[in-house]
């Protein structure tokens, strides 16, 4: 089967806002242009989304693959350049979290090309950081997952798949030893509390990792072992609760299908629902219309974003809108804070000069 590269990586939760429109309100994308990206190998791994100033609504920041990073927010529907911070070296992937637990957000970068993690701490106002604090790792980093810890953010350092170190390791805050997690061969990694007794879980690979809550964490598969299942290893994963029972189940890409498997609450899952497309390659979810039931996004063939809504029914086979355009990404941000997901998504121009291509960096807001 070929194997396109992973796009992306889902982010770790849907927005948790109450919702600010009417059931059975009609939906539709509007795409919005934050700016411009000069740079052939920006991802939306290096795209994060969160509220840092405290008013309901996501900042956007995007790292160049030098370390530069700006921030905007999103004001009275314009897109305003808002901070801009260092970290001093290569990023390919980048999250926002407070790794050291002083209740501020932090910013945090990484590559693949050397074995350490940029760390710029949150100053007490607004969008601000102090300079950059360099921490080496084991390994060089291929993506970067905020588990919720009692304590506050840890992170999830997923190592590259060919490296001699193959797999993942958590960091319980910036300055804590890292720690090998029980996975194989990590590609994608979603946190959420599966079995419900508030430890943070990860669905990592083709299993998922229940936090026993003391630092350690017990395997259990996710992808379902029966000889006519065909699932075999995800491209990307989302993680929301789509039948609303209370458990959060998966969302799973693979290279030719994209499956929804239910949390059966027995530390299982079921598959209920599948669509054939090709090349699945990243999968965000979320409430994008007006019901509580999360939606689910994909960018599949041709690198094309559809959107599949959820409904009391389930979902529907078909794509219920589709956006037009190259994307090389999405990340999922609530940046009018109305409860309903939007998406950050870059996408590519096709105008390159022999260094650099000039990207767009877009959102898509759901209206
Ligand atoms: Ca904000
Ligand atoms: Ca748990
Ligand atoms: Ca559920
Ligand atoms: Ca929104």
């Amino acid at each position: 089967m070929p194997s396109p590269a992973p796009l992306d990586q889902a982010p770790p939760s849907p927005s948790e806002r109450p919702l600010r429109c009417e059931p059975g309100e009609p939906f539709s994308w509007q795409r919005e242009t934050v700016g411009e990206i000069a740079s052939e190998r920006i991802t939306s791994k290096a795209i994060a989304a969160r509220d840092l100033d405290g008013d309901g609504g996501d900042e956007l920041a995007r790292a160049l693959p030098n370390g530069s990073v700006e921030f905007w927010k999103r004001d009275d529907s314009r897109w305003v350049s808002v901070a801009l911070a260092d970290l001093s070296g290569p990023v390919e992937t980048m999250v926002l979290a407070d790794v050291t637990h002083d209740g501020r957000v932090d910013l945090v970068g990484a590559a693949s090309t050397e074995p350490v993690l940029r760390i710029a701490r949150g100053t007490a106002e607004g969008v601000g950081f102090e300079p950059v604090e360099v921490l080496p790792l084991p390994v060089a980093v291929a993506s970067l997952t905020v588990l919720r810890l009692e304590q506050g953010d840890g992170l999830v350092v997923g190592s590259l798949p060919a490296s001699e170190l193959n797999g993942a390791w958590l960091l319980s805050s910036a300055d804590a030893e890292p720690v090998p997690l029980p996975v194989q061969a990590p590609s994608a990694f979603v946190p959420a509390d599966f079995d419900r007794d508030g430890d943070e879980d990860l669905a990592a690979g083709a299993g998922w990792l229940e936090n026993l809550g003391d630092g350690r964490f017990s395997r259990h598969p996710l992808a379902v072992q029966s000889p006519a299942s065909e699932l075999q290893f995800p491209t990307d994963m989302s993680a929301a609760d789509f039948d609303g029972d209370g458990y959060t189940d998966v969302a799973w890409m693979e290279g030719y299908a994209f499956h929804v498997l239910r949390n059966t609450r027995r530390s299982d899952f079921e598959p209920i629902w599948r669509v054939f497309q090709i090349y699945g390659l990243a999968t965000v979810a979320g409430r994008v219309d007006c019901d509580e039931l999360p939606d689910l996004v994909g960018v599949a063939g041709q690198q094309r974003l559809q959107l599949f809504l959820n409904g009391p029914n389930g979902f529907a086979d078909t794509p219920s809108h589709t956006a037009p355009g190259d994307v090389l990404g999405i990340r999922s941000g609530d940046f009018d804070g109305d409860g309903r997901m939007d998406l950050a998504q870059p996408s590519a121009r096709g105008e390159c000069s022999d260094t650099a291509c000039a990207n767009d960096l877009g959102v898509l807001m759901a209206r």
